[in-house]
């Protein structure tokens, strides 16, 4: 169960690491390289999906990898699209910081009988996107402004009304490949006042970041861009992220 494992980091104070996966930019053939990789770095999660879904192969992706590894496929999809019972969870995605109407129920009615016999474990996931310096793929497919960057105390009142709704978990995403990633001071305004888990994802690309964003208290952390370029940084952050846990320990 991928959401008791969340909530056993969050009960913690610890972190996990997570390697995002977009199928349109990666091909099948590489999935069990990818897997590799991820099995003897020690990452925590493989989450899939895009903005886009131009090349269906995301069944495939899925299959191969899970020929390598047992680590769990988590669903982060971009649209209902994208849902698929081959996975292992689904962030159910509310954007709780939008006021798009389609992300914040349409789609989900719409998608429900589709959801409903997926079979995949369903993480009730409150969707925050925060200004990343740069319009990024997110706030433009969705049609939503995001939280303005210097502003942790909307971030945070977005969370507690997440929480408040009974959603699973949080998401605050600066975006893929943002200029600047989700600071350091919401992640902290943030976790210390949820009881439930916080996921940050957008612009990563150091494992000192990874590290400061889990001090912060992040109990995910999510890196799409930065490992495409260069998977070997897929070691580094995940241990950067075990790093912080065994502080923790000690
Ligand atoms: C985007 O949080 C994810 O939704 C990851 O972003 O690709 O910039 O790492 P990057």
């Amino acid at each position: 169960m991928v959401l008791k494992q969340l909530q056993a980091l969050k009960a913690q104070h610890k972190s996990g690491f997570a390697v995002l996966a977009d199928p349109d930019k990666i091909a099948p053939a590489d999935m069990q390289h990818l897997a590799r990789l991820c099995n003897n770095a020690g990452v925590n999660y493989l989450f899939m999906g895009g903005s886009l879904l131009m090349a269906h192969q995301m069944e495939l992706c899925i299959q191969r990898f899970k020929s390598e590894s047992d680590i769990p496929v988590v669903l982060f999809p971009g649209s209902p699209a994208q849902v698929t019972p081959y996975a292992d969870a689904l962030l159910y995605l509310t954007l709780i910081s939008g006021r798009n109407p389609d992300l914040l129920i349409g789609q989900h009615v719409a998608s429900a009988p589709q959801v409903k016999a997926s079979g995949l474990e369903i993480i009730s996931t409150g969707y925050i996107i925060v200004d990343g310096g740069n319009q990024t793929a997110v706030s433009y497919m969705s049609n939503t402004t995001p939280i303005p960057w210097d502003k942790p105390e909307i971030v945070l009142c977005t969370a507690w009304a997440g929480e408040l709704q009974g959603k699973h978990v949080i998401y605050i995403d600066a975006g893929s490949g943002a200029r600047r990633p989700v600071s350091e001071q919401i992640i902290e305004k943030v976790s210390a006042n949820i009881d439930i888990p916080l996921i940050v994802g957008g612009g990563i690309s150091t494992p000192d970041k990874v590290y400061e964003n889990c001090r912060a208290g992040a109990n995910i952390i999510v890196v799409g861009n930065a490992i495409e370029r260069d998977p070997m940084l897929i070691r580094d952050m995940a241990q950067a992220a075990q790093a912080m846990n065994a502080h923790r320990t000690a």
